[in-house]
């Protein structure tokens, strides 16, 4: 009740004040020009700020290519990326040079024929032959660009299962990524949430026998120029798996599963070796230092120095922690990476382990049994649903 006498009095104050400024300009003195048609002073100002809006748009253009220029990330290190970088970078062009001369024209008019008592604005119905240019331009581009975008899709989506792609699922939940690489046979078992428990945090299905020699890491390893596929599935709500090295991104959903498919070209070692990352990893580092010598000076713990790696990050935001849903990945020679699956335990053996000692909340040597409670309680919600 307090509340909306509150506001009652707010709103008369409101209407008594707009009451009191009417009065006051009624009681003006009248100064020459009361009019409320634009004089030619009112013109001529106006013409100036659309043309001055137009410069300040063009110097903020021109500062922001040169400040954040350096921002922009290095070449593709997958197959399909410089096809997806031609198309993004040829698009761009075409839009900014037609918006730049457009844009320039529209408001040096506004500024060149601004009002004046003087001058009569010509009457010019309709032109023909000028309509028709300024639609078949327009009408020719965008066909050209938009059939080139679709066969580019086409390109980059299709997946030649004729190559035999490495088939790896990439599993999201709140907030990490696990990887699940096919094993020997190269097919992933069956899983479902209703068979999370545990150790089994992906929900494998013990029953489906191509699941005992898939292997679940929490750390990304790809050899390179192998295509591969990878199947991606959620736990709980939406999330992106974005690999921006890569030139990659699908939309991780749960209930169902969505793919993607690349092959890697640059490893880890060469792409720390570009001048493009020497140069980048210097200039993180030299922050970093400057850095560190106020932490020192504060007696706080100092930053590492900083090293490159590849990395697939979430590029939905899925929940209060998202920022930190990332993974690393690394491609490597296909004898280091073969050397580095031989580790890594199987499925099935992990599930045998965990048997074997029934005791509370046994831990596995390689994956974290502990979940946020949020995803447990998400899952929970989903099997109900199913
Ligand atoms: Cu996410």
């Amino acid at each position: 009740m307090t509340v909306f006498l509150v506001i009652i009095v707010l709103a008369l104050l409101a209407v008594t004040g707009w009451q009191i400024s009417k009065i006051f300009e009624l009681s003006k003195k009248p100064d020459g020009d009361t009019s409320q048609v634009a004089n030619d002073n009112d013109n001529r100002w106006n013409g100036i700020l659309m043309l001055a809006f137009v410069i300040f748009l063009y110097v903020i253009t021109i500062y922001c290519f040169w400040e954040y220029g350096r921002f922009y990330l290095p070449e593709a290190a997958a197959e399909h990326g410089s096809e997806y970088d031609n198309l993004m970078f040829i698009s761009l062009g075409l839009i900014m040079f037609v918006q730049i001369i457009t844009q320039g024209l529209l408001h040096y008019f506004a500024y060149k024929y601004k009002g004046k008592k003087t001058q009569k604005a010509l009457f010019y119905a309709d032109n023909d032959k000028l309509e028709f240019i300024w639609t078949i331009i327009p009408v020719i581009t965008l066909a050209g660009l938009i059939i080139y975008g679709l066969f580019t899709w086409s390109d980059i989506m299709n997946i030649n299962e004729e190559e035999d792609p490495l088939v790896i699922e990439i599993y999201a939940y709140q907030f990490d990524w696990r990887a699940r690489y096919s094993g020997e046979d190269n097919t992933l078992g069956k899983a479902n949430v209703r068979f999370i428990e545990g150790v089994n945090q992906l929900g494998v299905d013990e029953s489906d026998s191509y699941g005992d020699d898939d292997k679940i890491v929490t750390e990304l390893h790809l050899p390179v120029n192998r295509p591969v596929l990878f199947k991606f599935r959620s736990q709980d709500v939406l999330h992106s798996a974005y690999f921006p090295f890569f030139r990659a991104q699908m939309n991780v959903v749960p209930g169902m599963i969505t793919q993607f498919g690349f092959t890697p070209t640059i490893t880890t070692e060469e792409m720390r070796e570009s001048e493009y990352m020497v140069d980048k990893v210097k200039s993180v580092n030299e922050e970093r230092k400057e850095r560190n010598e106020d932490l020192i000076a504060a007696g706080e713990p100092t930053l590492d120095p900083y090293e490159f790696d590849y990395f697939l990050l979430c590029n939905k935001i899925c929940g209060q922690a998202h920022y930190n849903m990332q993974m690393k990945i690394i491609v490597e020679s296909e004898e280091d990476y073969e050397a580095w699956l031989a580790e890594q335990p199987t499925f099935a053996s992990t599930m045998e382990g965990s048997n074997q000692d029934q005791a509370p909340a046994a831990p596995s040597e390689d994956m974290e049994t502990e979940e946020p409670q949020e995803s447990e309680a998400v899952a929970v919600v989903d099997n109900e649903k199913n």
